[in-house]
């Protein structure tokens, strides 16, 4: 882990004292050690600071434990891309209740105007450290929920991405008897193409194609790798019409990738089976299948077809 260093860390203060005296040490201690600091000083003009600075904490200095202090920090709060920086209150008022009312408002900590320059340092590092561990832990998560997802070889959604999306759309289907339909889209042959131009090959027909049909499809569409050569794609509010002219489109999409292979070129094609959803179906499982069936029949027609 990247070491702790003042210099890559910027602080906003906000005081709302006539004077800031009891800040004085702070502040310069601060600038001492390498932090970045800027200044309000007031609290209206702490949102519009905060907005510009990005800053990675928060110090607010406030004689008085009034409304306007729970309001900053409630403010601050409720923007969800200023909740996770860090507040920390400085404040004339120790009593119990008002403390607990502080750390409610979304402040981190509460300290006492009085405390020596050392502890206010002290705390500010420690949830400095927090905020760049949670951060860490952030980007590991994303990074790991983008590899659950996502099918290795070609970057497009795995069959448990799939699932999940699939099962969302169904369940949205059901519940307002909206459109939705399915397709299930094999490659035609294409053990021949492995034996023919090697595994290798066969793989970069896989990333060509799925890139294809990646670039066709609207925004609100799913598409992934459902398992070996086979693919599906989920259709939102879309009639077996509408399906059926999207799997024509697909398959002449198809038709038309070429791969160079030393002097050959490499073509391939496919067979799509389409489902729309039918009120009688119980399980996303249900459609899959009657997809599926559709696809075995383009197969027997002759392939480079769509069923339905
Ligand atoms: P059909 O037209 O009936 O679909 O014939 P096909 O040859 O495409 O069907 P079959 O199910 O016999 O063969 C599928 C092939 O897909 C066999 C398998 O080795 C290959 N395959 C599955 N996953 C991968 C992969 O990740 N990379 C490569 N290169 N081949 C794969
Ligand atoms: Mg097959
Ligand atoms: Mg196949
Ligand atoms: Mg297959």
């Amino acid at each position: 882990m990247k070491a702790f260093n003042p210099q890559d860390f910027h602080i906003l203060i906000v005081d709302g004292t006539s004077d800031n005296d009891n800040l004085q040490p702070t502040i310069a201690r601060l600038a001492e050690t390498g932090y970045g600091i800027s200044f309000v000083a007031n609290e209206q003009k702490a949102l519009e600071a905060i907005k510009q600075l990005q800053p990675d904490l928060i110090l607010l200095n406030l004689t008085k434990q009034g409304a306007n202090v729970l309001e900053i920090g409630k403010t601050l709060h409720a923007h969800s891309e200023y909740a996770r920086i860090p507040k920390l209150f400085l404040t004339a008022n120790r009593e119990q209740e008002a403390l607990l009312e502080t750390l409610d408002s979304g402040m981190v900590d509460s300290l006492s105007q009085a405390s020596n320059e050392l502890e206010v340092l002290a705390c500010i590092r420690t949830h400095l450290k927090l905020k760049r561990n949670w951060e860490q832990l952030q980007k590991a998560y994303s990074e790991l929920e983008k590899l659950v997802n996502t099918d290795p070889l070609t970057g497009v959604a795995n069959r448990r991405a799939l699932i999940a999306f699939g099962e969302r759309e169904f369940n949205r289907a059901k519940r307002y008897a909206h459109p939705f339909s399915v397709l299930a889209i094999d490659i035609d042959r294409f053990k021949q193409i492995n034996d023919t131009y090697g595994h290798d090959i066969g793989d970069r027909v896989l990333i060509a194609m799925s890139r294809s049909i990646t670039q066709y499809l609207r925004q609100v569409d799913c598409f992934g790798r459902f398992g070996g050569e086979e693919f599906l794609v989920f259709l939102p509010e879309t009639e077996e019409l509408q399906a059926a002219k999207v799997a024509e489109r697909i398959r002449k999409r198809i038709a038309k990738i070429s791969l160079q292979v030393a002097e050959q070129t490499v073509t391939i094609t496919v067979s799509i089976g389409i489902a729309t959803y039918q009120p009688g179906d119980g399980t996303l499982d249900a459609i899959i299948k009657r997809a599926d069936r559709s696809l075995y029949s383009a197969k027997e027609q002759g392939r480079n077809r769509v069923g339905i």
